[in-house]
């Protein structure tokens, strides 16, 4: 289980029997004979916090994942005692804790279990570090399935797996690669329709066994630190994961561009060849938002320098993009060149601000700059000074989002990949060794990152995309997967990884579309893209090894269908956005993986391939050559074939047809999906009418449209405009209701409604609660359009009814 060989194996400890408790308003405190104390805080009435003090004596509490405002305490401890258990109830849940051995157990009101100690809490003393391994293990219950873990490359259910959290640069990981770039200790199990969850707030390496070692037997631990995790009790997965985010934070909206399609390569350079780039999406009217400049843009690899002979006038050049549409995005590493005429070097070391081995010297490692120190992200004076490094390449050279790679920390050629585990940090006055900072240098880097990007943008919002993350990071930044493969495999995985990452309340996130290592064929491309539409984050990039990897380079053909996705995404940007908004909000995921969709239905707790973007679009893209279509999950309930409007009933696996142009997509009836005009880049025209597309149901369906100036924070003083629509359909009727909230007024003036399925002939109209002409609407009947007021109430359609009948 310790991997650690050098180790004399001590064998467990484990608490003994309880000897008193305490317990002031939200926490009650254990202490057992051999001296274990355990804390447990009633933080709601579905989440509980464990802690274990194995002396009694418990660290500083302080946590980077945990948002400040969201750790509110409870009112009203309710304990009670029998025989054998201490019981502390909630609306919620019961938690008891066993007088004999402190062993938890956590049950539904009804005295069904959710979650029991197997050994339950344990340790192992090392003298190698001073610390102890922290060790939990609890029973796994029959058809008990597990989801979660950030940005594993594995299956999308978690059972039988072993996996590890360590931060590591891993060029082309590989499916079961056990250690990527993000360590996100948080899952959730799901048993007999509820859903619970585990967020194991230690920073250190973290291990994690779901029945793989043994059938019954799921098992957490950590290689120092203190057993120290969050229980969360659903009994819905959304229940789970939105609390498990509101515990670690929701990030703030991001600019609308940045859900634009974004081109990059290792590297653009230069300036004419990112020119050349920019116009030809222009001239090919293929929409983009975003230019991206890899590390070849600095001079020697110097961050916050520019290249002079590549780059002779930023600032013109960024300006000169920004007219046509384009956003420019900068690579910034953390390795700092060793160079004292460098002022940023210098800077940071007169200041004292790079890490330290344990001895004294300087963490030196080999990055892109040659030998390098690298800051201590941990300090917040560090922090600090970081964010004031974007004053130039932000503030007046006009750069837009940075991108922050390497924050694993990767350092080259040496073993482990990174910083020896000696270095020191200060972990914001806890100083400690990278053996507890490692999993949370990149998270504070891009912290730093977007304080100062934040800082100088303002009154514009921040745009950040980091590589490495640990919980909580989410908060300041979006992600992507890292360096991947242009593989079939790895289309599958970049599905997998996105869904997990939504799973793990890291919603904002993409893979490198078509692959980053090696060259993907037109058609893989063309699949990936096809996906990559629907990813929060989505963007091309490519080692530039290999070749070009432009939509364009692919030949006519795959330039015409991938145009036609992106036209695809920026139509669906309002939607997007609302979804995005709804994260903002309630850390409802973008991405909803079946199973979190419809929990109830075990045929999707083996799922992984489908997912629903948003609310109420289903897509499950094509992951192999040479096919014309595929079989897949439809989840329950009646859906709309996107690309003829046929309606089928789900609850079923079907095959359905996807020749290369087509990516299985359907709508859930009743929905309404609001619908931009084809941009080049968001805000290119000024929006003169919204489409709404209605999908005809019998029966009731809420959507919603989220809306506001697409950047800066008007929206904060209440300037969005939030609309909910109601859609219900009877027999030879429907009516179409819209509640509207916010101050925000669209440029437009009408909304186009475009119905699909109404089974019936037009009769009668009343709009506003007034019979009306369909002519007053412009009712076009080939099309099935309408064009009425965007503020409308209420519409209300009366037909003769014919039917309106699923496959
Ligand atoms: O050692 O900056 O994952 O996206 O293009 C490679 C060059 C460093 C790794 C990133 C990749 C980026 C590349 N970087």
């Amino acid at each position: 289980m310790i991997t650690n060989t050098e180790l004399e194996y001590k064998g467990n400890l484990y608490p003994s029997g309880l000897i008193s408790y305490e317990h002031d308003q939200d926490t009650i405190n254990f202490i057992s004979k051999n001296g274990v104390r355990l804390q447990v805080t009633v933080l709601r009435d579905n989440m509980l916090r464990f802690r274990y003090a194995t002396n009694g004596i418990f660290e500083n509490d302080f946590s980077y994942a945990i948002d400040e405002d969201n750790l509110h305490g409870f009112s009203h401890l309710d304990v009670s005692e029998d025989e054998t258990h201490i019981i502390i109830t909630t609306e919620k849940i019961i938690c008891k804790v066993a007088k004999d051995d402190l062993r938890v157990g956590t049950y539904e009101l009804n005295g069904k279990p959710i979650l029991e100690d197997e050994q339950g809490f344990h340790w192992e003393e090392t003298f190698e570090f001073g610390g102890n391994f922290v060790k939990m293990s609890k029973m796994s219950r029959d058809q008990e399935n597990y989801f979660g873990l950030g940005d594993k490359p594995t299956n999308f259910n978690l059972k039988g797996k072993r996996l590890s959290l360590w931060n590591t640069d891993q060029y082309a990981f590989a499916k079961d690669t056990a250690e990527l770039y993000k360590a996100v200790p948080f899952y959730m199990g799901l048993h007999g329709n509820s859903a619970y969850g585990i967020f194991f707030d230690n920073t250190f390496k973290t291990h994690f066994d779901f029945c793989h070692e043994r059938r019954n037997v799921t098992s957490f631990w950590a290689d120092g630190g203190e057993m120290n995790y969050y229980f969360i009790y659903g009994p819905q997965m959304s229940d789970v994961l939105t609390s498990y985010t509101d515990l670690t934070g929701k990030p703030e909206l991001p600019p609308m561009w940045a859900l634009g399609f974004h081109q990059c390569k290792w590297s653009y350079y230069p300036e004419s060849k990112v020119k050349e780039i920019a116009s030809k999406f222009r001239e090919l009217n293929f929409p983009c938002d975003a230019i991206y400049l890899d590390i070849d843009y600095m001079d020697g690899f110097r961050c916050f320098t520019w290249n002079k002979e590549y780059f002779p006038d930023p600032k013109r050049m960024v300006k000169e993009l920004e007219s046509d549409g384009f956003k420019t995005v900068a690579i910034i590493d953390p390795g700092i060149k060793i160079d004292l005429n460098y002022s940023v070097f210098k800077e940071a070391l007169e200041n004292d601000y790079f890490c330290r081995r344990a001895d004294g010297p300087y963490m030196r490692g080999k990055v892109w700059p040659g030998e390098c120190y690298f800051p201590d992200f941990t300090r917040p004076e560090v922090r600090e000074w970081w964010s004031s490094l974007y004053r130039e390449i932000i503030g007046e050279i006009g750069v837009k989002g940075i991108w922050n790679d390497m924050n694993e920390p990767a350092v080259m050629e040496v073993p482990g990949k990174t910083f020896p585990l000696d270095v020191r940090h200060d972990f914001d006055g806890h100083p400690c060794s990278h053996r507890k900072a490692h999993n949370v240098y990149g998270m504070q880097m891009a912290r730093a990152t977007y304080e100062g990007v934040k800082k100088f943008n303002f009154p514009k919002r921040p745009f950040i995309i980091t590589r490495a993350n640990y919980s909580g990071g989410q908060r300041y930044t979006s992600t992507w997967t890292g360096d991947n493969v242009a593989t079939w495999e790895h289309l599958w995985l970049a599905n997998v990884q996105i869904q997990r990452l939504c799973m793990s309340g890291m919603s904002f996130a993409g893979s490198d579309i078509g692959g980053f290592a090696e060259q993907p064929s037109g058609e893989l491309f063309t699949r990936w893209l096809q996906l990559g539409i629907f990813h929060p984050f989505c963007r091309v990039h490519s080692s530039g090894d290999h070749g070009e990897q432009e939509p364009w380079f692919f030949g006519e053909d795959v330039l015409e269908i991938t145009r036609k996705y992106v036209e695809l995404r920026y139509q669906l940007l309002p939607y997007l956005y609302t979804a995005f908004q709804k994260y903002v909000e309630e850390g409802t995921p973008i991405l909803k993986p079946l199973v979190y969709y419809d929990q109830e239905d075990v045929q999707t707790h083996y799922r992984a391939d489908e997912f629903i973007f948003g609310n109420q679009i289903l897509v499950c893209p094509v992951q192999e050559p040479n096919v014309q279509g595929r079989r897949m999950y439809i989840p329950r309930g009646k859906w709309y074939n996107f690309w003829n409007d046929k309606l089928v009933t789900g609850g079923k696996e079907m095959w359905v047809d996807a020749p290369l142009d087509i990516i299985p997509i359907y709508i859930k009836e009743g929905a309404i999906i609001p619908k931009y005009p084809v941009q080049q880049y968001v805000d290119e025209v000024k929006m003169e009418e919204m489409s709404l597309d209605i999908y005809y149901k019998i029966g009731k369906e809420n959507s919603e449209f989220y809306e506001d100036s697409h950047d800066g924070y008007e929206y904060r003083q209440g300037i969005y405009s939030h609309r909910t629509f109601k859609f219900t359909g009877k027999e030879g009727e429907m009516i179409i209701q819209q509640h509207k909230q916010g101050k925000f007024s669209a440029p437009y003036t009408t909304f186009k409604l475009k119905f699909h399925g109404m089974p019936f002939e037009i009769k009668r109209v009343f709009f506003e609660n007034e019979e009306v002409n369909v002519e007053d609407l412009h009712y076009d009947k080939e099309n099935q359009t309408m064009i009425v007021h965007k503020d409308f109430s209420e519409l209300h359609i009366v037909g003769n009814s014919n039917g309106n009948t699923a496959e």
